[in-house]
């Protein structure tokens, strides 16, 4: 039987790339997310790798449609190896008395509570077999704050807290938790968090080369693919281009 691994938010971007690097390494699949044809498009893609995908979909701040959809799993594809909390964004970058309260709310329901939510559910499954790995994406916002991130940076701090909470509650139970750290990746990052401005987004990666979700996905790959004595506590990834969250090298524009 293959293992199984469960991915959030695996339509697009670091979540995408990550599903495609558990299927090559031959993982079964569960795939979550909000966009039903992109996830659909998706598991045509992975099947091609001789493993099963499941495709759940659900707005991850939506407990109640999680709870059902897990619910509708036969018992085998709850079997989970490999969590991969992925789902999360950046809404907004205003200062913090200009903050929208809905973009806050979006942050904190889905980086914060819908992290803990799925994870509830998968774990007590993870602890019955004694065996299984949890991987939250989180973000150089997890220990760096920087002007206008305030609540973003909250929410990825309280990733790399729960992250390290969840390690020690889990220790007795052989289950390793590991953080991704990673700086600027170009996905729809930008462009969700500046509510489609693509002219804001495209300025976020002017003159530099971002890292790409495969970048990310491939440390995912290591952590995961780590012998069951080692675990990677928290892997801090950047581009060569950004030594930390505020300072970056751009290449002046020549035209
Ligand atoms: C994404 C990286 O630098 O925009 O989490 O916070 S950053």
């Amino acid at each position: 039987m293959n293992k199984k691994a469960i991915v959030t938010g695996a339509s697009s971007g670091i979540g995408k790339a990550t599903a495609a690097m558990l299927a090559r390494n031959g993982f079964d699949l569960i795939v979550t997310g909000r966009r039903e044809n992109r996830l659909l498009e998706l598991k045509n893609k992975l099947e091609n790798n001789n493993v099963k995908v499941k495709v759940l979909v659900f707005d991850i701040r939506d407990r109640k449609a999680m709870h059902e959809a897990w619910n509708s799993l036969a018992d085998d594809w709850k079997q989970i190896d490999v969590l991969v909390n992925n789902a999360g964004l950046a809404a907004g970058a205003e200062p913090v008395q200009d903050g929208d309260w809905n973009d806050w709310e979006q942050m904190i329901d889905t980086n914060i509570k819908g992290l803990l939510a799925i994870s509830q559910l998968v774990i007590p499954e993870m602890i019955k077999k004694r065996q299984g790995h949890i991987i939250n994406v989180s973000s150089i916002a997890g220990t760096e704050v920087y002007a206008n991130g305030n609540v973003y940076c909250a929410s990825k701090h309280a990733v790399h807290a729960l992250t390290k909470g969840m390690r020690i509650d889990l220790l007795p139970h052989n289950i390793k938790v590991s953080s991704i750290s990673p700086g600027m990746v170009e996905t729809e990052f930008s462009m969700v968090r500046y509510h489609g401005d693509k002219e804001k987004a495209d300025k976020v990666y002017e003159g530099l080369t971002p890292l790409h979700a495969s970048d990310v996905a491939d440390a995912i790959e290591f952590m995961i693919t780590r012998p069951p004595h080692v675990n990677v506590n928290d892997m801090l990834l950047m581009p060569a281009a950004q030594a930390s969250a505020v300072y970056n090298y751009r290449e002046k524009q020549t035209n």
